[in-house]
């Protein structure tokens, strides 16, 4: 295939690729702007190089005709999450939506690979629009830990260093790693719950904390200057106190006070 017709074949994918990366990059800022714990760490995509494309052609030949049904990762998109549960969710996530169908699942997790390989794939069917109309193209979802994540990115870069030849007393190691992963995973499954709810409360902190000073930015333009200075004096002595019990009833007040004004500017808006 010449160059321009394979950039021409593969500029759907890149495009899959652009717009999968920030639906998931969105789903994972619904759940911040929510307080809501994200399932979703990190993403990122690629389009497979043209070599790769064609190595693996070569290895399990596949015919230049069927190479978009057979190489199902030409679209790759990488999720990267905290927590085993976590992989789950997200899986659950994506059967449930409209613009994904779920081509097939690969659970090299509950059936880890010989290699020591960990991960949750789901080869996707998504449409994309192009000049010619909707096309239907497949992606594949890599969905793992951040600690299958370490393992497999060395593992990676390893098997580019020895082709497939990896030397017995690496794959030793790089097995031993495998086993040390499982662990790990399963160590931050045992205290989840814990992780969480302290992760919960340092976003709604967050949150909370952006939303009084947009507040106090505003009051800084409607009310008094020294009525606003006491009103941030109160907050960063209650910000200094680590109580969010007392940061959310501050919110609140503050939310009533700066409703007042708006309501106040409305009322005495001249273009009204
Ligand atoms: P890339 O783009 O460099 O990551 P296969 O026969 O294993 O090549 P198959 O059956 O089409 O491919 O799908 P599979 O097994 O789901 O593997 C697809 C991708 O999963 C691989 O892409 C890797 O990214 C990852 N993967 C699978 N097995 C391993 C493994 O043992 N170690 C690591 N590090 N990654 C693995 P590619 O084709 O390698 O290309």
């Amino acid at each position: 295939m010449e160059i321009q017709l394979w950039r021409e074949r593969l500029l759907p994918y890149e495009l899959a690729v652009h717009e999968l990366v920030e639906k998931f990059n969105h789903l994972a800022r619904e759940h911040r702007e929510r307080n809501l714990y994200s399932p979703i760490e990190q993403v990122t995509g690629r389009v497979k190089s043209v070599t790769s494309i064609l190595e693996k052609m070569q290895r399990k030949g596949i015919p230049f005709e069927e190479m978009e049904e057979q190489v199902e990762d030409i679209a790759g998109i990488r999720i990267i999450c905290q927590f085993v549960e976590d992989i789950w969710r997200v899986a659950d996530i994506v059967a449930h939506r409209s613009d994904m169908e779920i081509k097939c699942e690969k659970d090299y997790i509950r059936n880890m690979k010989e290699s020591g390989y960990r991960s949750y794939h789901l080869v996707i069917y998504y449409t994309v629009e192009t000049l010619n109309g909707p096309k239907k193209i497949q992606a594949e979802l890599q969905i793992r830990t951040m600690a299958m994540n370490f393992w497999a990115t060395i593992e990676h870069s390893l098997q580019y260093k020895y082709k497939t030849n990896i030397p017995p007393h690496v794959r030793e190691r790089l097995s031993k790693a495998a086993e040390a992963i499982i662990a790990l995973d399963n160590e931050m499954s045992s205290v989840r719950g814990e992780i969480m709810n302290a992760q919960n409360s340092s976003l709604l902190q967050r949150n909370l904390v952006m939303d009084i000073l947009g507040n106090i930015e505003n009051l800084y333009r409607k009310s008094s200057k020294r009525e606003v200075e006491k009103i941030q004096d109160e907050f960063y002595r209650i910000y200094a106190s680590n109580d969010l019990m007392k940061l959310k009833r501050f919110h609140q007040q503050l939310d009533v006070i700066a409703e007042g004004y708006r309501a106040q500017a409305v009322t005495c808006d001249p273009e009204m």
